[in-house]
Parts: structure tokens; C-alpha cells; sequence
């Protein structure tokens, strides 16, 4: 590649330029005379999807000619993405693919850990190194002193599952339990549901009474916000229950704010309010579902009083909601993740898992629960294809929580102890609880620490060796979906950049240098893509290789009218919705809240929530490129202004937040966005911009949740004062 001073232009202005004035978008590559007409160009199209983890899965195109970027567009041609990337994906190319602080070559550390000082070397060097540090490892200590640690960084099935997935199995590495994000949520809609697959994100339109129950779709899932306001158009009215006014929250009709990690006592509150009024639809739940008896019971004692004390709401708020939500037709739930953070999350989850069964909102087009869409993956792909789980799963293999990272690098008493941390597609300094704890164990000297990454993460400047790895404009992938019904394939618009290499040549290579010889160590990604589409499922009728390289993504090949749950069909072992589980411990939902002594209490009495508030940023991608770092502006802690009085804390006061864990300095901003004993910062910005060199991260607790073994990060007390 040429670079900008070669080219005497820039290239974000060349994009710019070059996108407006419209170059033909053509799928074959078209030879184009250039205006001297002394030379031949090649102008490509391909398409390709996003690898984020967001659960929109956007479908885009890139054009380039003579492997130069000319235009990166959204995808027309996929409705859900409609034309339009987020704002913090539209300048892509230029704000990490040919970012100037891009990562290009392999390093090798020569300064202390964490003071990000490396030099240059080759592959060879580096591949020749790390392979004999990990073979000597395994030699000394077997595959489990290895923890591969991996999250959504990239969310292809090639370059975030198959070869690397294959390679840590193959040499008997820990098992990383990647529970961070969806484990919880996921564990608890299954107690009560047995899938998670509910109405579908388009289907949204057909409610008139939207429930978006944790979660901030404005920001977070972006292309669903406009099927809402159809709805809401349409007449639907929204109700957004969230402890923080969020972006959505100040778009609802109705704002319900609880405390935090409450729901699970809101939701059987709502239960108890619908049965007592007799609200319910008794044909459905009579025919559909399993132990009325035992929830009547059991909601006996969360009445509209009881339960306006553990949330913090009126009564009267109980009591309105729960007979709006019952007698409007159709009535939907949306939930997704950020729920589920909470000690008692999973329960909060299966509780509101629920309510459409106790009203029968399943019967109705656009009503009942709105939760994920991966499973129509899981079922129509060919998973084998992937990650090889019937070959290799070992069970035998021991496992390690990722929420825990910090915990398991510093037990002395974990036999074997972890030798060598391999992070890639992930930034764990920035995103894991507890970060005091994760850097002590990146500092300690005796951690082999190799990191493949886009950039000098937090994460990477403690690498011994980090890995150049590729954008996804330079790697084939093929990428399911865990929020729409589109399947995309990702083909590479440009040669990788510099000796950058996709994720899944650094671990062919290094099974190489190892000497394996096992062929599905070496399969190619293009070899995988095709295998993974191999299926005679009808989800994949009419979507073939050929196809997704001509149209881009394509939605699966659905029933016209999904309605999962109309006729009962849940996937529980029963075949019925559970309001209550005799093998699930505790049979019902319950609401247990953790308990602090007294002296946690008085010194941390405030509940810290670090959400995802940037619109900029992708949990810690994109939050080291300065115009957007200037758009998102500073992180602030906001704070109502009582807690902040009772603190002679004034709005812009530079404050440090505390725990026993560690302490984050920032400026308050008082704010009613959070009720009172509630504070709130953002979370992704890295450690490194902060005074003080922490982040959201090193107060967060690392503490499990009740089910789904999720982190529920947002159980964190703290105190602030003023600096
Ligand atoms: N701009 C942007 N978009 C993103 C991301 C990003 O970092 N930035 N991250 C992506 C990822 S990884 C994910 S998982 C999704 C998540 O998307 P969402 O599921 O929407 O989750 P969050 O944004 O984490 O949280 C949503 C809301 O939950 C609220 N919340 C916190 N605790 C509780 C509680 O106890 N009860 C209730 N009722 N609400 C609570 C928070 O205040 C927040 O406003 O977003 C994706 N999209
Ligand atoms: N306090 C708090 N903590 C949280 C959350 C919260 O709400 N609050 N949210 C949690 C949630 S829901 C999630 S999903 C996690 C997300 O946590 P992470 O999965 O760690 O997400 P990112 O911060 O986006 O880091 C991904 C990294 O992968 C790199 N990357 C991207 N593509 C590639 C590739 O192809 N190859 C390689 N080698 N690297 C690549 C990017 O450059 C980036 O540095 O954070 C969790 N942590
Ligand atoms: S981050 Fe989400 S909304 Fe933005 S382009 Fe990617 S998939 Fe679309
Ligand atoms: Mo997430």
C-alpha cells in the first residue's frame, strides 16, 4: 500500500472525495481507463458485514481501485442495515484500518511491562520464539498452565472461533468460559423459555406497547430504533425501564426508573399485580405453560408495597404498568444484555421471561419477548465446520472465567498456574472487572504475555510479543448474527497492510512452527466459509457462497410469520413456559439481594453504574482515535445533586470515585439522570486517559452472577470525594 506522503493526499479526504464523485460499484472487478488513459486501473467491489460486537451485524460494501479504498457505504441491500452504518463505524478505514498508530509489524517488548517500549522484529523471529515458549510451557507444565483469553473484538466465526478455538483446544490450553456479555441474560431466559430466539427485530412494528427493559437501543442497537418508532408512529407507546436516563430513556413515554439490580422484584411485582386483577389470559397459561400454582404463591409477598421498596418506585408506578403492559394488544418485551450485570440478573431475566406467557402476548403478531436471534444460526450453519467441537472438545480440560481473569493470574494456589496469557480480539485491561487485579497479573514477570492486535491497547503495551493483526478489510470471514436474521460473508477489499495477518494465519503458523501436522489445523478461511454455508437447513435455502458474494447479506430463510410461542412450542424439557423449575435452584425467580455489613455500607454507600453512555466507541474499540475521542469528549461521573451536596461536590469538580478495589478520578456532573445513591460513568474509555492510569474497570467487582456464571460488574458500591 501506498502510504499518504507517497500519495501526496489524504486519505481520509481522498475517501471523501472519491466516495462523493461515485465510482462505479460494480461485484466483478472492472478495468478502468484513468483520465492520462496511459495506465489500466482495477476497480473492485466486495462486500463485507461488520465484526463488532453489536447486534445489528451492518452489511457494507468497499470499493477499491488498484487496491487503494475508495468508497466504504453501508449496504443498500440489506434492509435492516439500510443504508447506514452508526457514526462510530462510517469513517472505518481511516479510523483503525490505515489509522497511523495501526500496529504493522511484530514486536517484542524490551522495556518493563506496561511501559509499551518494543522493538521491531520478524515473523519468523516472533513465530520461532513464541512457539518454543509455549512448547517449553506445555513440556514443563501441560496445555492448562496456557489461557487463551478472547471476547467480541471480532466477532467472525473464522477469525474469532475456528482456527484459534482449534489451536488452543489441540494443545490442551485452559478453556476460557467467555461469559462477560450475553451469559447471564441468555441462562435466564432459558430457565423459562428454553430458546431465546422470540419476536423478531423487524416484527417490532406490529406492537403497541414496547417494554425496552435494559437496554438503550438508540445507542446500542441502532437499526432497530427506526422499526420503534414506526411502532411508535403506528401508535405503539414506549416505556423504558433503566436505573439511568439513557439516550432511549429520554425519547420514551414513560421512564421507569428502579434501582439497581431490582428487576427481578419489579418483574414478579407486575405478576402479582396481573394475577390479583386478573389480568392474565388463563386459556394460555392453562394450556402453555407449567406451575402457575407455585408463582401465585410465590408473588404473594411482592406486592405493589413491598416491592416499591426494593426498587425505589410508587406503588402506583407498579400497579399503572403492570395493567398497561397487560391490557395492551400487542404488548412486547425487549431485553438484551444490560440487565444482566447485576448479581441477580439471570433471575431478573427469567422473571420478565415471564410475562408475555402469563398474558398471553405470544398469541398476537409483534407481542411477547424480544431477547436474541443466534440460535437460527446455530441452527441452520454447519457449526462442526467451526470450531471442530466433536473432535476436540475435551471436558476433561479445566476451565477459567473470564470475569475472573484478574483472580485466577495471581492464585498462588491454581495448579497449574497460568504461565502464558494469549489475548487477541479482546482488551481485558480496559474491559475486565477488577482491574487492579488483571494488571498485577500482567506486571508479574513471569507471565509469557502475547497479544494480536489492531493497536498498543492498554492490554498490549504488558505483551512480551504482540502480533500485527489484520482489519477486516483485509481477511475473509463469515459472520452470523446474535441481534438481526442476516448472514454475511466478509471478503477481503484489500491485501493485508504491512506484515499484518488475520487471526487465523497467526495460529496456522504457530501450529507450523509447533509441528503439527492435524490438516484442521491449516484449513484455509476461504476453505471454512464455504464448509460452514454446507448445510441442506431450509434458514439457508437460496443462500449459498456464490450468492452472499454477489447480494451481501442475506436474510435467512424464515417462516413469513414468525410467531415462536403462539401455540406454547417452548424448548424447555417440558415443552411449556416454567414459571417454576423443580431442577433449577431456586425453583422460582427470587430476588436476592447481596448483602453488605455495616461498615461497607458507610464507606461505600453509592451504586456505580459503568455503561456503555459513549456513542463513539465499541466497549474499548475506537476510543484511541483522537476526532473521536474529541466527539465523545471528556468521561464524566454523574451525579445527583444531593449526593453531590451531601459531598460539597459542584458541578466540574474533579472527584475521585473509591473502593476497596481501586480509585478513578474524573470530573462530576451533577445530574438527574441518576436518582439519588445512583452515580454513573461511562465505560471503554482506556485506563491510560485518566489521571491516575485506572479506569471504570478498577472498581467494578468481578463477582458472578446467580446464574450463567455472567460478571455483575454493575454490583459496585463506591464513595466519592472531591479532589
Ligand atoms: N455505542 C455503543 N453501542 C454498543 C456497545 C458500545 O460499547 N457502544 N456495545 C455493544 C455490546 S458489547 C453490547 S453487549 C450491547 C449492549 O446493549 P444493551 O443491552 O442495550 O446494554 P447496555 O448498553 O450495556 O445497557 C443498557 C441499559 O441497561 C441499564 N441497566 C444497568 N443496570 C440495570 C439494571 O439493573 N436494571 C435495568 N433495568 N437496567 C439496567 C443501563 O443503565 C443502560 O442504560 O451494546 C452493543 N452496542
Ligand atoms: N465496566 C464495564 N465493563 C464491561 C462492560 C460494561 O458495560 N461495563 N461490558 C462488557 C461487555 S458487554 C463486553 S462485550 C466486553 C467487551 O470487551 P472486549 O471484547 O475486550 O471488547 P473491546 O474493548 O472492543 O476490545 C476488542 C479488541 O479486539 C481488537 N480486535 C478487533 N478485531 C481484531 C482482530 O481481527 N484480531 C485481533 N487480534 N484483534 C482484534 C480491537 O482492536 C480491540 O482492542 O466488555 C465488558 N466489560
Ligand atoms: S457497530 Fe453495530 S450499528 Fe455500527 S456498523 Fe457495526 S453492526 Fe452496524
Ligand atoms: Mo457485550
Amino acid at each position: 500500500m501506498k502510504s499518504k506522503r507517497d500519495r501526496g493526499i489524504d486519505r481520509r479526504e481522498f475517501i471523501e472525495i472519491s466516495g462523493k464523485a461515485g465510482i462505479g460499484i460494480g461485484l466483478s472487478a472492472v478495468p478502468l481507463l484513468t483520465s492520462s488513459c496511459t495506465e489500466v486501473s482495477t476497480t473492485k467491489t466486495v462486500h463485507g458485514a461488520c465484526y463488532h460486537d453489536c447486534p445489528d451485524r451492518c452489511s457494507w460494501k468497499v470499493t477499491t481501485v488498484d487496491d487503494e479504498v475508495t468508497a466504504f457505504q453501508a449496504s443498500e441491500d440489506n434492509p435492516y442495515t439500510a443504508g447506514k452504518l452508526c457514526d462510530k463505524m462510517v469513517d472505518f478505514p481511516n479510523d483503525v484500518t490505515f489509522h497511523p498508530d495501526r500496529i504493522l509489524t511484530p514486536l517484542k517488548r524490551v522495556g518493563d511491562k506496561g511501559q509499551g517500549a518494543f522493538e521491531k522484529i520478524s515473523w519468523e523471529q516472533a513465530i520461532r520464539e513464541v512457539a518454543f515458549k509455549l512448547q517449553s510451557i506445555i513440556d514443563q507444565k501441560g496445555g492448562e498452565a496456557i489461557l487463551p483469553y478472547s471476547f467480541g473484538g471480532n466477532q467472525g466465526m473464522v477469525q474469532g472461533d475456528a482456527i484459534p478455538n482449534r489451536f488452543f483446544a489441540h494443545i490442551g490450553a485452559s478453556q476460557l468460559e467467555r461469559t462477560i456479555c450475553g451469559s447471564a441474560a441468555v441462562a435466564g431466559v432459558l430457565a423459562t423459555n428454553g430458546q431465546t430466539t422470540g419476536v423478531l427485530p423487524e416484527d417490532i412494528v406490529h406492537s403497541r406497547y414496547i417494554v425496552l427493559w435494559g437496554t438503550n437501543p438508540m445507542l446500542s442497537n441502532q437499526h432497530l430504533w427506526p422499526f420503534i418508532q414506526k411502532a411508535k408512529n403506528q401508535g405503539a407507546k414506549i416505556v423504558v425501564v433503566d436505573p439511568f436516563k439513557s439516550l432511549t430513556a429520554s425519547e420514551a413515554d414513560w421512564h421507569i426508573q428502579p434501582n439497581p439490580g431490582t428487576d427481578t422484584a419489579l418483574a414478579l411485582g407486575l405478576m402479582h399485580v396481573i394475577l390479583a386483577e386478573g389480568l392474565q389470559d388463563q386459556d394460555y397459561i392453562d394450556r402453555y405453560t407449567l406451575g402457575v400454582d407455585q408463582l401465585k404463591e410465590h408473588v404473594q409477598k411482592f406486592d405493589p408495597e413491598s416491592v416499591a421498596r426494593i426498587t425505589g418506585l410508587e406503588p402506583e408506578t407498579i400497579l399503572e404498568f403492570a395493567k398497561a403492559y397487560a391490557q395492551s394488544t400487542p404488548s412486547l418485551i425487549r431485553v438484551l444484555i444490560g440487565m444482566e450485570h447485576q448479581a441477580n440478573g439471570a433471575s431478573a431475566f427469567r422473571a420478565v421471561a415471564m410475562l408475555p406467557a402469563l398474558t398471553g402476548a405470544w398469541r398476537h403478531f409483534g407481542g411477547g419477548l424480544m431477547h436474541m436471534t443466534y440460535e437460527l444460526f446455530g441452527a441452520s450453519l454447519d457449526w462442526e465446520s467451526i470450531s471442530l467441537p466433536q473432535v476436540l472438545a475435551n471436558p476433561q480440560t479445566r476451565s477459567i472465567n473470564m470475569i475472573e481473569l484478574g483472580k485466577a493470574l495471581n492464585d498462588e494456589a491454581l495448579n497449574p498456574g497460568i504461565d502464558a496469557l494469549f489475548v487477541f480480539n479482546s482488551n481485558p485491561a480496559v474491559t475486565t472487572p477488577n482491574q487492579s487485579a488483571v494488571l498485577r497479573g500482567l506486571q508479574k514477570k513471569d507471565l509469557l504475555t502475547v497479544v494480536s492486535e489492531h493497536f498498543l491497547t492498554d492490554t498490549a503495551r504488558y505483551a512480551d510479543y504482540i502480533f500485527p493483526a489484520t482489519t477486516v478489510l483485509e481477511n475473509w470471514d463469515i459472520l452470523d448474527s446474535w441481534g438481526s436474521t442476516y448472514i454475511n460473508i466478509n471478503e477481503p477489499a484489500i491485501a493485508p497492510l504491512g506484515a499484518s495477518k488475520p487471526n487465523s494465519e497467526l495460529f496456522r503458523l504457530l501450529a507450523g512452527e509447533m509441528g503439527f501436522t492435524e490438516s484442521y489445523l491449516f484449513e484455509s478461511d476461504i476453505d471454512i466459509v464455504k464448509k460452514t454455508l454446507q448445510s441442506d437447513h431450509e434458514y439457508l435455502k437460496g443462500i449459498t457462497f456464490e450468492s452472499l458474494r454477489e447480494s451481501g447479506g442475506q436474510r435467512l430463510n424464515l417462516p413469513e410469520k414468525w410467531m415462536p410461542h403462539a401455540e406454547g412450542n417452548f424448548k424447555t424439557t417440558s415443552g411449556k413456559c416454567h414459571f417454576y423449575d423443580a431442577g433449577i435452584q431456586p425453583s422460582l425467580p427470587t430476588y436476592i439481594p447481596v448483602t453488605y455489613g455495616k461498615k461497607d455500607q458507610e464507606e461505600y454507600p453509592l451504586h456505580l453504574l459503568t455503561i456503555k453512555t459513549p456513542r463513539y466507541f465499541l466497549n474499548s474499540s475506537h476510543a484511541n482515535v483522537d476526532h473521536i475521542l474529541e466527539k465523545e469528549g471528556k468521561p464524566y461521573l454523574e451525579i445527583h445533586p444531593s449526593d453531590a451536596a451531601a459531598r460539597n461536590i459542584a458541578d466540574g469538580h474533579e472527584v475521585k470515585v473509591f473502593n476497596q478495589r481501586g480509585s478513578v478520578y474524573l470530573a462530576a456532573r451533577l445530574s438527574q439522570k441518576v436518582t439519588r445513591g445512583v452515580v454513573c460513568m461511562p465505560q471503554g474509555y482506556w485506563l491510560s486517559q485518566f489521571r491516575g492510569g485506572s479506569s471504570a474497570n478498577a472498581l467494578t467487582t468481578d463477582l458472578l452472577t446467580d446464574m450463567g456464571r455472567g460478571g455483575a460488574i454493575q454490583e459496585t458500591k463506591v464513595e466519592i470525594t472531591k479532589v
